[in-house]
């Protein structure tokens, strides 16, 4: 994002149907509550609450591929409209089966403009599993393999289907927990990867600037995913699905001081928040803090290029 104003378009998606954990249908509520909009307001930027999307034709009970695809139709919908618009949709989740359709949506928006779509996937989990690999069942393990066109995903909104996204502009950032048959699809499409170790070897820093050199050099509309389950579970423990060793506070920030001064971030997910086991309203507001960075708040009126080794002054 540059330093002029944005105009950000907020839009809830309290899916939990893709988890067997109830609870994220009220992470839009407590994003809200721990003061996301007044927070971005506050940093100038113009901000409208389009409140929650509904999905068209969900019958009650619905659960699966099915009712994340009623969803994710909704969902897609939104996105692209605000894209259209020249907005800056911030999906609010919701678990990550959302991800489907905003990310969808990004797709259409790029299919007509014809910019290139990366996407950074900052979580735990690289979320590649196909119905036929999944150890449990849960949709929000699969988003990227459905999205990058993997087999036995149809019936979803996606008809006809458009071109799928590119495994190889996808890149996951934190993984540390893979499943068997996802980490053989992972590595069979190409997906881009830094894990854990990289990070505990390298840092943040060398490998997110590679991600965005390859995202400017594209000249790509940067999609981020962000699930909070990339933090360690002691910095936020709102998650259903917690693994140890993820990232520090002060990682996540810096990551999202470096999206911010890159320039390149069009659309931006926020998921996986689960309320319910929340301590005190503390991941939501941890949230709200790391989505304040990435629209621009800094310490001091520092503009380092993030591709630059040192700072200018
Ligand atoms: B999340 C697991 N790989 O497929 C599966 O939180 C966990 O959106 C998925 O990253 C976690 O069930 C999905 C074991
Ligand atoms: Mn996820
Ligand atoms: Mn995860
Ligand atoms: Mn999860």
């Amino acid at each position: 994002f540059s330093e002029t104003p944005q105009c950000i378009a907020l839009i809830g998606a309290p899916v939990e149907v893709g988890t067997s954990e109830p609870g994220a249908l009220m992470g839009p509520a407590a994003l809200r509550t721990a003061g996301l909009v007044r927070t971005l307001r506050d940093l100038g930027h113009a901000v409208e609450d389009r409140g929650d999307v509904a999905p068209e034709a969900l019958p009650p009970g619905a659960t699966g591929l099915p009712a994340v695809a009623a969803w994710a139709k909704a969902l897609s919908a939104e996105v692209e409209a605000a894209l259209a618009a020249g907005t800056v949709p911030l999906a609010a989740g919701g678990d990550h089966s959302l991800s489907l359709g905003s990310v969808d949506g990004a797709m259409r928006h790029c299919a007509r403009t014809g910019q290139p779509l990366m996407v950074l996937w900052l979580d735990a989990h690289a979320d590649f599993n196909t119905p036929e690999t999944s150890p449990s069942g849960n949709v929000h393990g699969m988003p990227l393999a459905a999205l990058c066109g993997e087999p036995g995903f149809s019936g979803l909104f996606r008809q006809p289907a458009p071109p799928p996204l590119d495994p190889r502009r996808v890149h996951l950032f934190g993984l540390r927990s893979v499943d068997a048959g996802e980490r053989a699809l992972v590595r069979a499409r190409q997906v881009g990867v830094t894990d854990m170790r990289a990070i505990d070897e390298f840092g943040v820093v060398a490998p997110l600037r590679r991600v965005l050199e390859q995202a400017a050099t594209a000249g790509a509309h940067l999609h981020v995913s962000l699930d909070i389950d990339f933090l360690d579970p002691s910095v936020a423990p709102a998650v259903g699905t917690a693994v140890p060793g993820g990232a520090t506070f002060r990682e996540a920030h810096l990551i999202m001081e470096m999206l911010h001064d890159c320039g390149l971030v069009r659309s931006l997910d926020v998921v996986e928040l689960n309320p319910f086991l929340d301590e005190r309203g503390r991941s939501a507001r941890v949230l709200v803090e790391l989505v304040a960075s990435l629209f621009g708040r800094r310490i001091l009126d520092r503009t380092a290029s993030p591709l630059e080794t040192l700072p200018t002054e």
